[in-house]
């Protein structure tokens, strides 16, 4: 057992974010040592370089005593569950009260000198937050953007230590550790099964992603979803619908066919307008403008920057449209939430069919709520990757599915089987890592098949 020595902070994992509070203690003149559960993780070599002085300890973490410790800072990708750790959670500082096991959030916090918008989901976190950036810089409001997206927290307090605002994409992993956040705006988007692997159920990660209302001045809820409404009061709650909004919610108003984004009675932009694709992107722009209007920004700056924006890769992304088909790369669907959310809001613009593209590593989920959507939409359903058996067993006869071996095979019967007004749709409701490295290599290799193809390369 290798004791921790006495008042010492204890970095778990050195992992982005762990190197990110590394750097953030330096600074402070804090004294800590690091933790990682691996015998060897990743760039250990570059941290002794930058950190000469500072101990590594390698190997399980129930190999420490952590008596003595000041503090434990742990990674997002880390259990605080984990052997080792499980006896920490209920300890507290003698002298502040404050829980010893934290996470990178509640550093940031303590150290922020200016407002935070946070925003978290299982989906459409990456969009808002981004969205919101855009909208900010629109309305001369200079914010820095980052945490579970981009750069992390600590880093970018260090990077634009003079921001107006700080707006920060917060995973469930991040939330679990951080005892308040005390944010001006945030926006819970949604949630779905996703994680439940390190949570529990869906109670656990619900609880998880409730803390991001700690001390909240202003909060966008879904009110399609009522798994994302605070359980205790914040200030000034408003709620977001994809449906006619009843008194002064934000929503959605059908006028003679056009279709009006809509705070109240107060109509903002013309979905028409927008340049991203899909219905479900009406609730991500929505959530938006409720949290830029709550912090002050300016109505016509960010109804220009929500036209201006084209969303993120692998979101619902439109590839290309050959031949009357439009091939939309959305690899970042790896949840059924998301998948669903893809399906429904493209189709609903579509004159012809969907054929869809799914498949990988299925964490667990139920796939059952894809089986009806894509009964009325689809007029393919291509399965590959590991969990392709338990996707198709969820799925009814009546959703044409066809087992392939991978994507560029799913690729090759999509592009026989579409006709003129069709979309041939890349949303896995799966992981990627059982054929590729990470969800934005499976995106490319969508992307590049296609852009190929147009290029009349022979495949
Ligand atoms: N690990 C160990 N032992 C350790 C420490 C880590 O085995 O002692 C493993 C973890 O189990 C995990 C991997 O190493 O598999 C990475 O974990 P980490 O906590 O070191 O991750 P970071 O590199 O610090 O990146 C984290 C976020 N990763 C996770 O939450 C898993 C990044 O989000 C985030 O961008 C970054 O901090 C900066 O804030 C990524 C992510 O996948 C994009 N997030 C999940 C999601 O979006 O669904 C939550
Ligand atoms: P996150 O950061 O939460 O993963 P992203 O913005 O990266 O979110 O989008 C992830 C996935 O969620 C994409 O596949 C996207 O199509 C899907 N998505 C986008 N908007 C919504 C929504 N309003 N509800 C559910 N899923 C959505």
């Amino acid at each position: 057992m290798v004791q921790v020595p006495q008042g010492m902070t204890v970095v778990v994992g050195l992992g982005i974010s762990g190197q990110a509070i590394c750097r953030h203690l330096s600074r402070n003149n804090i004294p800590f040592m690091v933790a990682d559960t691996r015998e060897t993780p990743p760039g250990l070599e570059a941290f002794h370089v930058a950190h000469p002085t500072v101990t590594v300890h390698c190997g399980p973490l129930a190999t420490l005593d952590f008596t003595y410790a000041h503090e434990v800072v742990i990674s997002p990708g880390v259990d605080p569950c984990s052997p080792g750790l499980n006896g920490l959670l209920s300890r507290r500082n003698e002298v502040t009260g404050e829980p010893v096991l934290i996470g990178e959030i509640a550093l940031f916090v303590r150290a922020v000198n200016a407002p935070i918008a946070a925003i978290t989901g299982s989906n459409a976190k990456s969009t808002v937050t981004t969205l919101l950036g855009e909208m900010a810089a629109a309305s001369g409001v200079y914010a820095a953007v980052g945490g579970n997206l981009g750069t992390p927290a600590l880093d970018l307090l260090a990077q634009h230590p003079n921001a107006d605002l700080y707006i920060l994409e917060l995973s469930s992993f991040q939330l679990e550790t951080t005892p308040y956040l005390g944010a001006a705006s945030v926006a819970f988007l949604n949630l779905c099964e996703d994680h439940l692997d390190r949570h529990g159920d869906i109670a656990g990660y619900q609880a998880a992603k409730q803390r991001i209302f700690l001390g909240a001045q202003h909060a966008i809820v879904n009110a399609d979803d009522r798994l994302t409404w605070p359980i205790d009061t914040v200030p000034a709650l408003e709620h977001f619908t994809q449906a006619q909004p009843m008194g002064e919610e934000w929503g959605l108003v059908n006028t003679g066919g056009e279709v009006l984004l809509v705070h109240g009675s107060d109509p903002w932009v013309s979905a028409k307008e927008l340049a991203m694709a899909g219905q479900h992107n009406y609730a991500n722009a929505l959530a938006a403008l409720a949290m830029g209007r709550a912090l002050g920004f300016s109505k016509q700056s960010m109804c220009e920057a929500l036209c201006a924006f084209k969303g993120l890769a692998h979101r619902s992304e439109v590839v290309a449209q050959i031949n009357g088909v439009t091939w939309v790369n959305d690899s970042k669907g790896t949840n059924v939430g998301a998948t669903l959310a893809a399906i429904n809001g493209i189709s609903a613009t579509l004159t012809g069919k969907l054929i869809l593209l799914a498949g990988g590593v299925g964490k667990g989920a139920d796939f059952t709520p894809l089986a009806a959507p894509l009964a009325e939409c689809a007029r393919g359903v291509l399965l590959f990757g590991a969990d392709a058996p338990r996707l198709s067993a969820a799925l009814s006869p009546s959703n044409q599915v066809h087992h392939v071996e991978d994507l560029y095979q799913a690729l090759a019967v999509a592009w026989q089987m579409a006709e003129p007004g069709d979309c041939v749709l890349l949303s896995p409701a799966c992981a990627s890592l059982d054929q590729f490295a990470n969800y934005q290599a499976r995106g490319e290799a969508f992307r590049e098949w296609v852009v190929n193809k147009q290029a009349g390369v022979n495949l």
